[in-house]
């Protein structure tokens, strides 16, 4: 063997523990044979040819040509943490699923968040919805939640739901745009469809851009049934809070961020856990008594319509941790199989029209993604309670059934496994009757109110990114038609969003409609409402370079730390840079490497050497200037102040969230306001230039 033909060794830089490899272990085949090389197909001769009977080649090749299963044909993009889910006190009054009646109980379970429209390895941060995914593997069986991260939907009927997602994703002939509802298709459909009314008005706002994973809500949707142990029933909504409150990217930042880093929303999910910012969601539960049906101006069965908490208050039922990354993206996250029809006693459905489409589309699209209707055999979807059953065939069954009986009633496996009368699934009986047809009801006929309800629950600031978003959105389709169509229909929902939305986007002002806005609101809807002041899980920028005021980053850093925030020294290179007094600080990212993007606040230290060469380098002022057109808070110190006057930060002022202290004396005070300003995450009042 010549030298070329030998891999280079890689320097040895992680423990084997780090990669849960066992010392010793031997490179073998699928069948366990030890592989004695495996940068060398076998050859006659060392220029071949190839030899056929090279099985551990074929093996390698064959496996790998079969690597890829079809991804899901909507949220396809998505990341996912194991946690557990912990009930406050018993909800047995309500229900009688076992893990939410006793409090000392920690169900396991797999959280997954994706976004709907884009392929597989498309960016993070588009502006789209979010899944909401959780499975509880708790002892009665799997239950999962899989909701988003808006209350509402597009379509009140499944069976417009490949309509719907057709319009969304790529147009078929040229397949572009990835990932993006800005085109001709989808808002073609939507001019069409007034029942997604409600729905684009939350698709246009910030709720579409979160922050991360840890600060959006979630929403079961549908109205579900919760049973108790005396079989009464009650109406029920899901909802789930985020403990850090719920925040939003900018539009521009989560354009950008798409490019400088792709995988912002999963980077950001995997650090937390790893560096124990464990994210925490309260799930929450809007009860109505099943009297109470009819008692609303919109029917409950329908997805398009949210029940306003001021109706109904959320009760906190418990609270889920997500603390482990999964060991293997492929195993667990991708293949992990959700459906709203994995329920457990004491949970049941309503009659949705929209989640009735669901209960069978989940378990169907499992069967042709996995390729097997064995996938609940893959270790991130068995129940951890035990499970028997008589279905023992079919491609890939990974459990030996020892059975010798595979039908019931048998006689010679003394019936077993037996259906139990006291234990089983009871689905909640009453009586039904009508005509087949096919129709919907009246009760889903009125589109609009809701949506105004929304409208008039933002504050000013989300309503300007509405009437953005709806510029660039509606802005990017070319007939003239849809954009007329949208306007009107926007001018349905408020006659001033109508004629702001006609403004950017070429269409004549609309005379204003016979409905009137209604001038109710909702403060929960607004985001600006569920914000946390917390710098939990925040990322903060240190510009610095060599001569910098070691006290003043070591003090701040600290701080930020005690806070349960991180901070990031940015420099022109890798390595260390050293400070006016000789301590060395180690770079953890460059200029080129990262973005202001990146971070949530950025933080200028003193030391005039330090100073003098970030002004001189455009790459540190464009990094102050894109926090200031984002709104993050930014800070200096000493003769850090003299950097901000060069940049758009000039004018200091402390209200616009731009924090400054000239002498280090003042630095306790100091890094009290910054902290506060970066909690107050986004500085609305800035005039940009
Ligand atoms: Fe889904 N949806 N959906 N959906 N959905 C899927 O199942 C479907 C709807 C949601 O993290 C698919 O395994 C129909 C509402 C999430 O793995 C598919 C209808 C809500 C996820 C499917 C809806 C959702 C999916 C594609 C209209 C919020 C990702 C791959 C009746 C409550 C789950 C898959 C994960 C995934 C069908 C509408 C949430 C095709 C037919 C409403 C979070 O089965």
């Amino acid at each position: 063997m010549t030298e070329q033909s030998q891999p280079q060794k890689t320097a040895k830089t992680e423990s084997l523990e780090e990669f849960q490899v066992e010392a010793g272990e031997q490179l073998t085949t699928n069948q366990g044979v030890v592989v004695e090389d495996t940068d060398n197909s076998l050859k006659t001769g060392n220029r071949g040819p190839s030899l056929r009977e090279d099985f551990h080649f074929q093996e390698k090749l064959s496996h790998f040509d079969r690597e890829r299963i079809p991804e899901r044909v909507v949220h396809a993009r998505g990341s996912a943490a194991h946690g557990y889910f912990q009930a406050y006190e018993s909800l047995a009054k309500f229900t009688k699923a076992h893990f939410l009646q006793d409090p000392s109980i920690q169900t396991p379970v797999f959280a997954r968040f994706s976004t709907v429209g884009g392929s597989r390895g498309s960016a993070d941060s588009v502006r789209d919805v979010r899944g909401f995914s959780v499975k509880f593997y708790t002892q009665e069986g799997n239950y999962d939640l899989v909701g988003n991260n808006i209350p509402v939907f597009f379509i009140q009927d499944a069976i417009k739901f490949p309509d719907v997602v057709h319009s969304i994703k790529p147009e078929p002939h040229n397949e572009i745009p990835q990932a993006s509802t800005a085109h001709s298709n989808f808002w073609d459909f939507i001019s069409l469809v007034p029942e997604s009314t409600h729905m684009i008005l939350w698709l246009l706002s910030d709720r579409t851009l979160p922050r991360s994973f840890s600060r959006m809500q979630g929403f079961g949707v549908h109205t579900y049934r919760l049973v108790n142990a005396e079989g009464k029933f009650r109406f029920v909504k899901f909802h789930w809070k985020p403990l850090l409150g719920v925040h939003s990217l900018v539009f521009d930042e989560a354009q950008k961020l798409a490019g400088k880093d792709p995988d912002f929303h999963r980077r950001d999910l995997w650090e937390s856990i790893e560096q124990g910012n464990y994210p925490e969601f309260e799930l929450g539960v809007q009860i109505i008594e099943a009297e109470d049906e009819h008692k609303f101006d919109f029917d409950i069965l329908d997805s398009t319509k949210l029940i306003p908490e001021e109706l109904v208050p959320v009760l906190p039922i418990g609270k889920m941790v997500l603390n482990r990354n999964p060991d293997n993206f492929f195993a667990e996250t991708e293949q992990v199989a959700f459906a709203p029809s994995n329920v457990v006693p004491g949970i049941d459905f309503s009659d949705d029209p929209l989640l009735q489409g669901r209960l069978f589309s989940y378990h169907d699209t499992q069967q042709h993604r996995l390729g097997s209707p064995n996938f609940a055999n893959l270790p991130i979807n068995q129940p951890v309670c035990p499970f028997h059953n008589n279905q023992q065939d079919g491609r890939m069954q990974m459990q030996v059934k020892t059975s010798r009986v595979n039908y019931f009633p048998n006689s010679l496996g003394q019936d077993q496994p037996a259906p139990s009368e006291t234990e089983g699934y009871v689905h909640h009986s009453e009586r039904v009757q009508g005509h087949k047809i096919r129709e919907r009801s009246p009760s889903f006929g009125e589109h609009f109110s809701q949506a105004t309800l929304f409208w008039n629950s933002l504050s000013a600031v989300e309503k300007e990114h509405v009437v953005e978003a709806a510029h660039f959105e509606i802005g990017k389709v070319e007939d003239q038609g849809v954009r007329e169509r949208m306007v009107e229909r926007l001018n349905h929902v408020d006659h001033e969003l109508a004629k702001l939305v006609a403004m950017g986007v070429g269409v004549a002002a609309p005379k204003e409609v016979a409905t009137q806005n209604h001038g109710q609101s909702s403060p929960a809807l607004s985001q600006e409402s569920l914000a946390v002041k917390t710098v939990k899980g925040r990322k903060v920028a240190i510009l610095a370079a060599d001569g910098v005021d070691a006290e003043q980053v070591t003090t701040i850093k600290q701080a930020l730390m005690d806070a349960g925030a991180q901070a990031q020294i940015v420099s022109k290179f890798l390595g260390m840079i050293k400070s006016a007094d000789g301590q060395e600080f180690k770079v953890d990212k460059t200029f080129l490497t990262s973005a202001s993007l990146m971070f949530d606040a950025v933080y200028v230290p003193g030391g005039a050497l330090s100073v003098e060469t970030l002004k001189a380098n455009g790459d540190a002022l464009e990094f102050i200037n894109e926090a200031f057109r984002h709104y993050k808070a930014i800070a200096a110190t000493g003769e850090g102040v003299e950097l901000l006057k060069k940049t758009s930060a000039e004018s200091l002022q402390h209200d616009q969230g731009v924090i400054t202290a000239k002498t280090s004396s003042h630095q306790s005070k100091f890094a009290k306001s910054f902290i506060e300003a970066i909690a107050q995450h986004r500085f609305w009042m800035r005039t940009l230039g």
